[in-house]
């Protein structure tokens, strides 16, 4: 097969560096494969005409097209991110449902559909990513599209009872039907995506229950996405050194990095290190939770909400355990420079990675990869963040738990040197090994139908 690869996702970077999660391993990908990437313009105009814009070439083409105002609220902030978004992170009490949001959503699918039709050839690989663009394979197909198309969701996939929230919910079983690969983030998913259609023509299940197919395509699989370990290990050590000493006034450092978002548990976090606070023992050490927390999605409600119930508890829990010498939460509500965030993870004794939900968490994983071997830190994880599922050596919690989070952290504090070396190595082993890489190559062969 000659064709090329075509990725496409909502957001692609305009940057010649890119930074985020999904946006780095996909740059990273397309680097070594060649080929197109395709996502949204950034900036709504009044009349998006339906074509695709080039805006840069190199290693790789990179491509745009343009939404509408309206589309960018019916599509982007509302069928997206208030209704599909708290419906997979199993928050269905937060779904805003309006018709317009999903004639947005349908609309600038079916318009990407109409240009990609045009722009594909049959040996093309098309490689949808995310959310955004659930129906895309469907739309393809209905127009004669015919070269293998691919998806992978970065987010949890739901429960069937959380499914039947959505008015699409049948619609949802062809979308998915449609794609020759549907891949997830976990075994978890995979199992969610079976529950979704037993006892549906699309679907076949040998003897045993497992699904062998999907349609005419192979059954869902999954995926775990990884990082480029080794180059974030070396921009660890190389910029350790730049964390100030007096960053934590001497005290132990336990870190939290992520978007402000509902579905990372930050509320519960907080909670839980409070615990450990209200438990802790004399000789106990005393520790700074620095919580950096970039704002995502300020438009939508939810987004507002969390940020102010997250403010408050943070000045509930300094008051009432803050010394003159000791702050025991500190907040950062903006990105910290890459470089720097490297450092920090280093330099951090605990890192709490405790979602509610969440399809993979690469803050778990750069956590593990920029830890000193010799003195590394302890990794504290949630169950319901689907790197659970590889980095079994974490200390493990129900996020809900709060005196459990508290125990937690008391016992990462204190764990003997050997046993955090101990652990480390084991979880260190898994992130360099299913890096990303490794993660695009299962995908892409996948794909191509080599495996
Ligand atoms: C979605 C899924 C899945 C965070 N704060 C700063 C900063 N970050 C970087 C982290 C990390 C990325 O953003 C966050 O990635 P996550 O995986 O933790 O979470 P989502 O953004 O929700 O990503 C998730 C992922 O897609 C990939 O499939 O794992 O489950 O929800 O790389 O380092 N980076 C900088 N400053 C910050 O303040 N520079």
């Amino acid at each position: 097969m000659s064709g090329r690869l075509i990725v496409v996702s909502n957001r692609i970077p305009t940057e010649a560096q890119p930074s985020g999660g999904l946006v780095v391993a996909l740059h990273d990908c397309l680097t070594t494969e060649g080929g197109v990437w395709i996502g949204t313009s950034g900036t709504p105009v009044e009349k998006p005409e339906p074509k695709l814009r080039e805006i840069a070439r190199g290693d790789y083409t990179r491509m745009v097209f343009d939404i509408s105002p309206s589309e960018q609220e019916g599509y982007y902030l509302g069928y997206a991110n208030s209704v599909l978004w708290p419906l997979f992170h199993r928050r269905a009490d937060l779904v805003h449902l309006r018709p317009d949001y999903a004639d947005n959503y349908l609309a600038v699918n079916a318009r990407l559909a109409d240009m990609l039709a045009e722009f594909a050839g049959p040996d093309d690989l098309l490689w949808i990513h995310d959310y955004h663009f659930l129906p895309l394979a469907k739309l393809l197909r209905d127009r004669g599209v015919s070269c293998r198309i691919g998806f992978f969701l970065h987010i949890p996939f739901p429960v069937v009872a959380d499914i039947l929230a959505l008015p699409q919910a049948n619609d949802l079983k062809d979308w998915v039907a449609a794609y020759d690969v549907f891949g997830v983030q976990t075994k978890g998913d995979v199992g969610r995506v079976m529950a979704h259609y037993r006892d549906d023509p699309h679907a076949i299940f040998d003897t045993q229950g497992h699904m062998v197919a999907l349609n005419n395509g192979a059954a869902p699989r999954h995926f775990p996405i990884g990082i480029d370990a080794r180059e974030f290990a070396s921009l660890a050590q190389t910029h350790e050194a730049d964390i100030s000493l007096a960053l934590t006034l001497g005290q132990k450092l336990v870190l939290g990095v992520d978007r402000l978002d509902y579905s990372k548990g930050l509320v519960h976090r907080f909670e839980g290190f409070a615990a450990y606070l209200d438990a802790r023992k004399p000789d106990t050490p005393k520790a700074t939770l620095l919580q950096i927390a970039p704002p995502s999605r300020e438009d939508v409600d939810a987004y507002r909400d969390i940020r102010t119930e997250l403010e408050q508890t943070a000045g509930t829990i300094n008051g009432a355990h803050s010394e003159l010498d000791w702050t025991p939460i500190r907040y950062i509500r903006r990105a910290v420079d890459r470089d720097m965030l490297a450092g920090v993870y280093r330099r951090a004794d605990v890192a709490m990675v405790t979602p509610l939900a969440d399809g993979m968490n690469l803050v778990a994983k750069e956590f593990v990869a920029a830890q000193n071997p010799e003195n590394p830190g302890v990794l504290i994880l949630s169950h319901f963040a689907g790197a659970a599922e590889q980095l079994t050596d974490a200390l493990m919690v129900n996020p809900y738990d709060t005196a459990e989070v508290g125990a937690a952290v008391e016992q990462a504090l204190t764990m003997p040197r050997s046993e955090r070396q101990d652990r480390h190595a084991a979880l260190f082993d898994n992130v360099m090994r299913e890096d990303i890489s490794w993660w695009t190559q299962s995908y892409l062969s996948a794909l191509r139908g080599t495996s």
